[in-house]
């Protein structure tokens, strides 16, 4: 049989399985040519790639400049985190980009990310530079194999702006599509030369992955999203695939409205996510998404721990690369079996496993706060602090956030 005959029988056969699939989809056996080298630790490193746009959200004026400068950041994330492409060819450029772009064409461009073992760490950061202030570091953690979670934290102390957050998906299969409705939230916070601070909460829309059959999958975004801030300011997202604003794919429209005291017209924003929109107040370019990105800066993998994802995926991910997916199967193989060792020993003594940047908290308060405001559904979701404890990031003598929470009655938030 040729490649690309082989190719095809696979894709129908796993196209066959999906149609009967319930459950998590990222446990699902994927022909090799689908799979991506990249493990779902590296993609909250998407919420940040213009790093200058996280920044500059504490550089807004008012409540009201800093709630269009999240709206603007959180908008350019999208673009990034769904478009992510470019990630698959870091370390090897020359040969893959070959047999990237050749996939490309024949197989679409949308594929399946390596599923993190539990544990797994990711870290990196984006130097500082004169336009966005300080270093921006980002800490991400698995905090759960089955179902998969992930937590992280990016931060930016120098301009006090810090998001946390944690991100799963439940999949589903349906009219030809896959549907992923994410589950978890993410909080972001400014703190402002007042001392106070200012808090927004982030839920996340829904995505259909669509062009299955077509061996070409992408991504389109559904329904609605908020981000709600502490002043009072929503942002209201909704996605529209072809032909609903404006005819064309990945179309969003945003509405901006005012707390109820400020008598101001909403700011309503539409366009497409992938390239450029508009706000209605000043009819001027919301966002831009032409201009380059910034990827995360890592360290190289031979100064990696074992629990971190490059180090970790290391094999696997070279035998993707280079197509040598026996290889591949062989790696994955001996972390899978390394992974259920790990748990048998676990229960035999008694023990779990513990998180090492994050603690688990069965509510979170600022999601039941603020989700209060939209009426958020569902009205409480669970959460993870993050514990400040890592060496990318200030000692925690230096972080009021972590005090302030250890001083809080933390059983109530507790199992
Ligand atoms: C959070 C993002 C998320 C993760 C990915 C659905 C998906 C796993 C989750 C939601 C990020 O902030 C944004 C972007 C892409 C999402 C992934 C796209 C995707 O295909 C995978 C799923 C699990 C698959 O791998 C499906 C099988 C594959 C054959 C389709 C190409």
């Amino acid at each position: 049989m040729s490649e690309q005959a082989g190719e095809k029988s696979s894709w129908t056969s796993f196209l066959k399985s999906l149609a009967g699939f319930t459950g998590d989809l990222s446990a699902m056996t994927a022909p090799p040519f689908i799979l991506s080298p990249t493990s779902l630790t590296e993609f909250p490193a998407y919420w940040c790639e213009r790093p200058e746009l996280f920044a500059a959200i504490a550089d807004g004026k008012t409540e009201q400049a800093r709630a269009l400068a999240v709206l603007k950041w959180f908008i350019v994330s999208r673009e990034t985190s769904l478009f992510y492409r470019p990630l698959y060819l870091h370390g090897c450029q020359s040969t893959l980009k070959g047999q990237y772009t050749s996939r490309n064409e024949s197989m679409g461009s949308e594929k399946k990310p390596l599923n993190p073992v539990l544990g797994e760490l990711f870290y990196g950061y984006w130097p500082a530079n004169a336009a966005r202030g300080g270093k921006t570091t980002l800490v991400v953690e698995q905090v759960s194999h089955h179902p998969p979670i992930t937590a992280y934290r990016i931060e930016n102390l120098e301009k006090g702006v810090i998001l946390t957050g944690h991100s799963a998906q439940k999949t589903s299969f349906s009219g030809g599509s896959i549907i992923v409705k994410q589950v978890g939230h993410a909080v972001l916070t400014v703190s402002l030369p007042s001392g106070e601070t200012e808090e927004y909460l982030i839920t996340l829309p829904r995505l259909r992955i669509d062009g299955l059959w077509y061996g070409s999958p992408y991504i389109e975004l559904a329904e609605t999203n908020y981000i709600q801030s502490s002043t009072g300011w929503l942002s209201t997202i909704e996605y529209k695939g072809k032909g609903y604003f404006s005819g064309k794919s990945h179309s969003f429209k945003a509405t901006l409205t005012p707390p109820s005291h400020i008598h101001t017209s909403p700011h309503v924003i539409e366009g497409t996510w992938h390239t450029t929109s508009k706000d209605s107040h000043s009819s001027a370019v919301f966002h831009d998404v032409t201009s380059p990105k910034e990827e995360i800066t890592v360290a190289p993998v031979e100064e990696q721990g074992e629990w971190e994802s490059r180090k970790l995926w290391f094999g696997v991910a070279k035998g993707i690369r280079e197509g040598d997916f026996e290889s591949a199967a062989t790696f994955k193989g001996k972390i899978e079996n390394e992974q259920r060792q790990r748990r048998r020993d676990e229960s035999a003594g008694g023990t779990t496993w513990e998180l090492k940047h994050f603690k688990h908290v069965e509510h979170d308060p600022v999601y039941e706060r603020l989700g209060k405001l939209f009426k958020a559904n569902p009205p409480t979701e669970d959460g993870y602090v993050y514990l400040g404890n890592d060496d990318h990031c200030q000692p925690i003598e230096h972080r009021l956030d972590i005090l302030d929470w250890m001083s809080v009655d933390q059983s109530t938030f507790l199992i």
